[in-house]
Order: C-alpha cells, then sequence, then structure tokens
C-alpha cells in the first residue's frame, strides 16, 4: 500500500486470491484494478474498470491485481467502449480493443495502428465530455510489440496510431504529454487504462535523456507521445508518475545484452526524473526512491533474480514492487521499471 493511505490516490498490488474475497463494499472506493497475469476476471463487480493484461507475474502468486483506490466514494460509467470511475478530480478508465475488428486497410494502415487510434479517440471524447481534460498516465499493452507486420514494427505502428489520435482529439504531441508505458503482452487485445485530471499535471522530462517525441527518425517515422514523469500538484497530496524507464541515455540503448547494467542505468534515469520532479514541486515531497511502488517489466524470465537483486541494492526491499514478464518496445531493451508515488 502507498501513495497516501487515507487521502487522495492510493495503489496497491494484491494477489487476486486476496482480492477475490473483498467484501462488496471494499469496492465501493475502487477507481479501477489492472489483473496482471492469468486468471479469470469474474469476481471484479461489474461497474468497475477492469484491464486484463497478460504480463505474467514473475514472482510471488501467479496472478496479481493493481487496485487504484480514490480514498473516497467514486462514480462509474460508460462512454462507447470505455468503462470509467470518478472523483470530483480524476478519472480512471479502461478500455480494451481487439485488433481484428479495425483489419489493416488498403491505405496501409495496420490493424495495431486503427485500434490505438480508435481507443484514444474514444478516451478522449470522453474526457472531453466529461471535463477531465487532461490525460496524467496512460497504460498501454499489446502482443508481438516487437514483430515486423505490414511492413513496419508494430511499435512504431502503436506510436503512429497514438500521436495521430493527440492531434485529433486537441492535444499537444510534444511537451505538455502524459506519463505513459508500452509493452508487449503474451497475447489478448489493445489494452489501454489511465488516469486522467480535470487541472493539467506538469510534464518532466530527463536532462539524460533526449524526450521521446523527439526521438529521431531511426526509432520511427512518428514519435512517441509521453514525457519521463507526470506530477499533479492539485492533488492532495500531489501524486508523481514515472514513466516506463529504461537503459536509454540520449536516444541510446546502453548495455545491450547486460541485464544488470541495463538495471542500473534505469535507476540513474529514475533519480535524475525525481530530482528534476522534486525541482518542479516546492514542497519536496515523496519524491525519494523509498516512497514509490514500482512495476518492473523482464524480458527474458531468467533475468529475474539479478534484475531483483539490482532493484534491492538501490530502493531496498521495504517497498511494493511487482515483477512482470514483457517485451520492452525496443528489441535490445532487456527491463524496463515505473513508479507511483505521492
Ligand atoms: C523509452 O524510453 C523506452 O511509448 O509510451 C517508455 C515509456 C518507453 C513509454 C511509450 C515507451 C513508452 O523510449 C520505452
Amino acid at each position: 500500500m502507498l501513495m497516501s493511505v487515507v487521502r487522495g490516490l492510493s495503489l496497491a498490488y494484491m494477489p487476486t486470491t486476496s482480492v477475490r474475497e473483498c467484501p462488496e463494499q471494499w469496492w465501493d472506493e475502487v477507481l479501477g484494478v489492472a489483473i496482471l497475469g492469468d486468471g479469470e476476471a469474474g469476481f471484479v463487480p461489474s461497474g468497475v474498470p477492469l484491464a486484463r493484461v497478460a504480463t505474467p507475474v514473475l514472482a510471488g502468486p501467479q496472478s496479481m491485481c493493481e487496485v487504484w483506490r480514490a480514498g473516497r466514494p467514486v462514480r462509474a460509467g460508460a462512454h462507447g467502449r470505455v468503462r470509467y470511475r470518478c472523483t470530483e478530480s480524476m478519472l480512471f478508465g479502461a478500455i480494451e480493443l481487439d485488433e481484428r475488428a479495425t483489419p489493416a486497410g488498403t491505405d496501409g494502415v495496420s490493424a495495431l495502428q486503427r485500434a490505438t487510434g480508435a481507443a484514444y479517440r474514444e478516451v478522449f471524447a470522453l474526457l472531453d465530455e466529461a471535463g477531465y481534460p487532461a490525460l496524467f498516465r496512460a497504460w498501454n499493452y499489446f502482443p508481438a510489440i516487437n514483430a515486423v507486420a505490414d511492413g513496419s514494427e508494430r511499435y512504431w505502428q502503436f506510436n503512429a496510431g497514438r500521436q495521430e489520435a493527440f492531434g485529433a482529439g486537441g492535444r499537444s504531441t510534444s511537451g505538455r504529454v502524459p506519463a505513459a508505458c508500452a509493452l508487449g503482452s503474451a497475447h489478448g487485445p489493445f489494452t489501454l487504462y489511465f488516469i486522467a485530471l480535470r487541472e493539467a499535471p506538469l510534464a518532466i522530462e530527463n536532462p539524460r535523456q533526449v524526450c521521446a517525441y523527439h526521438y529521431p527518425e531511426q526509432y520511427g517515422p512518428r514519435s512517441p507521445t509521453f514525457a519521463r514523469a507526470s506530477l499533479a500538484l492539485s492533488l492532495t497530496p500531489p501524486v508523481l508518475f514515472v514513466s516506463g524507464t529504461a537503459s536509454i541515455v540520449g536516444h541510446e540503448t546502453l548495455h545491450p545484452g547486460d541485464v544488470v547494467a541495463q538495471t542500473a542505468e534505469s535507476f540513474r534515469n529514475i533519480a535524475a526524473v525525481l530530482a528534476e520532479a522534486r525541482r518542479a514541486d516546492p514542497a519536496g515531497n515523496g519524491l525519494a526512491f523509498g516512497d514509490l511502488a514500482y512495476k518492473v517489466y523482464v524480458r527474458n524470465p531468467g533475468d529475474l533474480d539479478a534484475v531483483r537483486a539490482c532493484f534491492r541494492a538501490h530502493v531496498g526491499d521495504a517497498v511494493p514492487v511487482v515483477y512482470v514478464q514483457a517485451d520492452v518496445c525496443r528489441d535490445d531493451l532487456l527491463v524496463e521499471i515505473e513508479a507511483s508515488g505521492g
């Protein structure tokens, strides 16, 4: 448990078997849930936004729930295919789109690019209508992220669909962009879950890294649309999301083939992002390694012990953390780490 136990937004990684046993009223303040790894989802009450993410859990129970709570009662709704729950200040939503429903067209636009675009367009329509225009954090998952299909890398196709939808939705594609991650799942539909706010958060960049929205064309014709972190000072207490962070310095992958060096480099990047966030927050609270909860994406399950040892050397073993298998968006990246806190 973390991120303000009493007031405001909180996140917990819980074994699915424990969540199953929670009484009905426990769900009243739940904004939404992501089920990580395989596991049947029938226990989630209807009306709770749900993302099923086929990223196998590498340590502990086979199925874990990432539970987002508001610390106050929530209101539920649906808009198109997006399910959401919200408080006065924030909205959590989830959408799953089967790529088979958006086949590639003769115009050369792939199924994944179409699904991505359709999902984001529906999300932005909801956010505009409901009055939470500022996308704060987006989690993106889809299978075969490193595969080449219809003539290009699937991660590139995703980036094209995302960037286009941001533009069509009247959003900036550089500068004021959300924190995000994009990972390859084992199977399943294109899945997006997100948190949006009434008041725009601050986008935080990393001085060690080129802004992702300025990556050179060698990483794809349309650049990714995300900031290294996003900080909401309008929430009490403030909330910080650190995007998926990998072993990239400048725009280049460092330490190919060396998972421990990549993990350590990722922590250098997270430390640099936290320093930037502290500069942006006059109060400077909750912005150290020990104040965050982590999700660690490991490409090769056999690397778990090495990654975990490196993780513990950096943050100790008193923080919430879940390790899952996922494909990182560049095929030379072996690990990626995201963090949430406040
Ligand atoms: C990177 O830094 C590694 O496309 O939304 C990290 C976080 C990465 C978010 C995204 C991709 C994304 O470029 C990959």
